[in-house]
């Protein structure tokens, strides 16, 4: 089919056709600029496109998941599932698209090769895999905070003949289990939904654990009647408040140790036999003080030592190095209860690395696993690598590349300096992964269209961070995560499943509300902390 080509001159190009770059167009169009998407797959969705697996649900509630910046999209759309699957994720994000007449400006099956800043003019200039030049006053990144997929570097991984399929990039065909010797490497959110769904289809499972993970259970299920008409009557309220705190959970504000040992094990139960991520929020020092953590993630082991029949295998699962809730905490259905299957077999390979992928086995230093299907659900380059993809030269000829090799900088996590009217969308430095990201998307979204317009009322050529603010942000950023457990684990909030990635924390922990008020300050003191250059007197004028 041939593809919508971009035009060759537009007020902002934006990259990514997911929740934010939708948004992005959208917000843009309704406020008279020119916009075009360039998308590299061949339809709207972004990682709702890509990540297709066996069980591939969002952990937020679908409620919550959703846009709020239309009240009839809201009342229209009705979601089925407390935590909706991929596939209506997607229907949701197509009828959105074709709802607001998007496509018509998207260049799908396309991907952008570099964007260069020509200081002469202050406008970017971006191309193509498909020869295309585009001018763009603006630039907006709304490449995904986990897109760039990772595949294991586990030696002779090339050579395996068999199907192998990275989750974060599922084909789009059905694939066959039935009668397979199915292996997996990862028991990350990914790992924790496919497992189960492969167990019941494949002939047998090998799951290849590097880290296990603490698993709460979803409960998931049909949205309840009630809940669904208080949603509707209330819609406006909780997504008044969500703006403030992300995801609606039942936030404490009692320390764990306030409490007897009594009433927090049965607080604990509470949240557990609830559901969902809610239970890291059980009391208010769960991520911030070290022994309270510890009876958190005591209590999940407990339960996997309930849940799991083998004990051998219930300790293998057991997270005992770092603090719960560190590495982003999985929600499962039947996760542990998949362990008691005959056909599910658990290979610790802290005790037993991978040695030797060869064309139809996995060896470990004890034993070797035939495997016909490799499904690798090994994650990825977390918040920077979609953005490493782009070629991104701003000002001087300085590489976006270069200036983040330690780590990346930037200001609110929305620019970076050097680099004007370029825009990150729930990239690092921002709440991003840390909250629900549709919150943060339109936050990011809403800023960027708001600042495109004072720049467009100012008659301005261009806004960029100043260097200094710039360095006091990254320091903020830094100070805030160091207040926390978060860097007691090697997860890829850090980087550190990335070998030779900087170790640094990338997004902002200090919550959606406080760093919105933050945002809305900058631009209502007249964008402090960022310089705005006048538009340069035309020659014929
Ligand atoms: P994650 O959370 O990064 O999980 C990846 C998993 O793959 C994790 O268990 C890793 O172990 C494992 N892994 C990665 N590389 C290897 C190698 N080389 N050998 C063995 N095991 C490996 O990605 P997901 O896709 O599950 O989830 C990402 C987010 O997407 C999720 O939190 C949601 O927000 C959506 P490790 O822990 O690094 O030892």
């Amino acid at each position: 089919m041939a593809q919508k080509r971009p035009p060759a001159t537009v007020d902002a190009l934006i990259v990514g056709a997911g929740f934010a770059g939708l948004y992005m167009l959208h917000c843009l169009q309704a406020r008279g600029f020119s916009a075009h998407v360039i998308e590299l797959a061949d339809d709207v969705g972004g990682v709702w496109h890509w990540n297709r697996y066996p069980g591939a649900r969002c952990d937020v509630p679908s409620l919550e998941y959703s846009y709020s910046f239309s009240d009839d999209l809201e009342q229209e759309w009705q979601w089925t599932e407390h935590y909706a699957g991929q596939a209506e994720i997607l229907s949701y994000l197509r009828h959105v698209a074709s709802r607001f007449d998007l496509r018509k400006d998207i260049s799908f099956s396309t991907t952008v090769l570099a964007a260069t800043f020509d200081e002469s003019v202050q406008r970017w200039t971006v191309t193509t895999d498909r020869g295309d030049t585009i001018s763009a006053q603006h630039c907006v990144m709304a490449t995904g905070s986990l897109s760039a997929t990772r595949l294991p570097d586990l030696p002779g991984i090339a050579d395996f003949a068999g199907e192998i399929y990275h989750t974060g990039a599922w084909p789009h065909h059905d694939v066959a289990f039935s009668g397979k010797r199915v292996g997996i490497i990862g028991t990350g959110s990914s790992g924790v939904q496919a497992i189960p769904m492969v167990a019941r289809a494949a002939g047998n499972l090998t799951v290849f654990q590097r880290t296990p993970n603490f698993v709460v259970p979803a409960h998931n299920g049909p949205i309840a009647a009630d809940r669904r008409k208080d949603w509707q009557q209330n819609f406006r309220d909780y997504r008044a408040r969500a703006k403030q705190v992300g995801t609606l959970y039942e936030f404490s504000a009692t320390p764990a140790f306030a409490v007897s040992d009594d009433v927090r094990t049965s607080e604990y139960r509470r949240r557990w036999d609830k559901g969902g991520v809610n239970f890291m929020h059980a009391f208010s020092d769960l991520m911030t003080d070290r022994k309270a953590n510890e009876t958190a993630a005591a209590f999940v082991r407990d339960r996997i030592g309930e849940i799991v029949h083998d004990p051998l295998v219930a300790e293998q699962l057991c997270p005992r190095d770092y603090p719960i809730g560190t590495k982003r905490i999985c929600v499962g259905s039947q996760y542990y209860e998949t362990y008691n299957r005959d056909n599910v077999t658990l290979v610790n390979l802290r005790e037993t690395p991978v040695t030797q992928i060869s064309v139809d086995a996995i060896s470990t230093g004890a034993a070797t696993y035939p495997i016909d299907v490799l499904i690798c659900a090994t994650g990825y380059d977390a918040l920077t690598g979609a953005l490493a993809r782009i070629d991104i030269t701003g000002c001087e000829g300085e590489r976006l590349a270069d200036k983040w090799a330690a780590g990346p900088r930037n200001y609110l996590g929305l620019m970076s300096a050097g680099f004007p009217n370029l825009f990150i969308v729930t990239g690092p430095g921002s709440p991003s992964v840390l909250v629900n990201m549709v919150v943060g998307i339109e936050h990011h979204v809403e800023w960027i269209a708001n600042c495109l317009t004072d720049l467009r009322d100012r008659a301005a050529a261009s806004i960029v961070p100043l260097p200094q603010d710039e360095d006091g942000w990254v320091r903020h950023v830094n100070d805030e995560a160091d207040k926390t457990l978060f860097p007691l684990a090697n997860s890829w909030y850090l980087g550190a499943n990335i070998p030779g990635k900087p170790r640094v924390f990338l997004p902002f922990v200090g919550g959606i509300g406080r760093y919105r008020a933050i945002c809305d300050e900058a631009a209502q003191s007249g964008y402090a902390g960022f310089a705005i250059a006048p538009q340069k007197p035309r020659k014929d004028a």
